[in-house]
């Protein structure tokens, strides 16, 4: 992008392909790493609900279910702004001049109760007082290869992030976990684990799917809220991809103007299982399979890859 281009929309070449720094030996940002010491200081409220995702696992997708619940399925109030800033992306932090610069920390210290917060940390690293408060969270998991394929497609035309390369190349990153918020498979199976000791809805996107109102009343449980069913068939349609693909309010369309090329790969993709078959090779989906079978050996979560 020409340099003027970046003046007009307050981008800086700082914030373009952002390099990976650590924390506790996971991939994250670097202006994640420059406040992680406040992150993990965040004090969570015990009516908090967390959405944690492995990133493109259906994140955005059920903060739609979760936000038309919340407001009863009132379509106009989950259309007051835009998914992260109705939902605060605890670890997101851009510094930055409007209407780029974003901190998912001082919207949520903002913000009135009860909110609804989103984060892919992997679960080690989640700050202490979700769990001292017993927040509700909400985990939603997504395949492998399918969340892979959205993954790169996302780096592709997220300039914010750092450069994919092939995608040969990013299959080698992702499956030796040296990806932004580090190894899917640390983050499925210790998020899997963790459900045991805590107050986790555990979900899977294929499931999310196959049957978008099941998944659904498994959230209403959840959150013990009771909706007729007018109101839960209203959820269903206006979360479906279809509808979000066309709200500007969810498909980021709105968001990091300049950061995300719509026109490369847009956010709101294809929204598929089994969409992987159309980017492995026949080699590269052996050497995956090979591969992830050594790594989820001692789980007994499982994936399904196609419908
Ligand atoms: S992010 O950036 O990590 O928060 O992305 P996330 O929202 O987790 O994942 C984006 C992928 O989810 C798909 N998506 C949906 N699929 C089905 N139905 C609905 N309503 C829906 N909304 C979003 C989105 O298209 C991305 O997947 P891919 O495979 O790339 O299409």
């Amino acid at each position: 992008m020409a340099l003027d281009k970046m003046k007009d929309l307050s981008l800086t070449p700082a914030m373009i392909r952002i390099d990976l720094g650590e924390v506790e030996g996971v991939p994250m940002l670097t202006p994640t790493c420059s406040i992680w010491d406040k992150i993990w200081k965040f004090k969570a409220r015990p009516d908090d609900l967390l959405i944690a995702t492995y990133s493109k696992a259906g994140t955005t997708w059920t903060q739609e279910i979760v936000d038309m619940i919340q407001q009863n399925g009132d379509v106009e109030k989950c259309r007051r702004d835009t998914t992260y800033k109705r939902h605060p992306f605890l670890e997101w932090f851009l510094p930055a001049s409007p209407p780029l610069s974003y901190s998912g920390l001082e919207l949520a210290e903002a913000m009135p109760s009860p909110r609804t917060i989103k984060t892919h940390l992997p679960v080690q690293l989640v700050p202490p007082s979700f769990w001292e408060q017993n927040c509700k969270i909400i985990y939603v998991a997504r395949n492998a290869k399918d969340n892979l394929v959205s993954y790169y497609h996302f780096h592709r035309m997220n300039k914010g992030l750092p450069d994919p390369g092939t995608l040969e190349e990013f299959i080698e990153k992702f499956m030796t976990g040296k990806v932004l918020w580090g190894s899917w498979y640390d983050h499925v199976k210790g998020w899997w684990k963790a459900k045991d000791k805590h107050r986790i809805l555990y979900l899977f996107y294929e499931d999310m799917k196959e049957n978008p109102k099941r998944e659904i009343q498994k959230i209403l449980k959840f959150l013990e809220k009771d909706l007729s069913q007018e109101v839960l068939n209203r959820i269903i349609y206006n979360t479906s991809f279809e509808i979000m693909k066309e709200n500007p309010m969810a498909n980021y369309t709105k968001d990091f103007p300049g950061l995300m090329d719509h026109s490369i790969s847009p956010f709101m993709r294809k929204g598929l299982v089994g969409d992987w078959k159309n980017y492995f090779t026949v080699a590269q989906n052996k050497k995956f399979d090979e591969d992830y079978k050594k790594k989820m050996a001692d789980t007994s979560l499982v994936f399904r890859t196609e419908l």
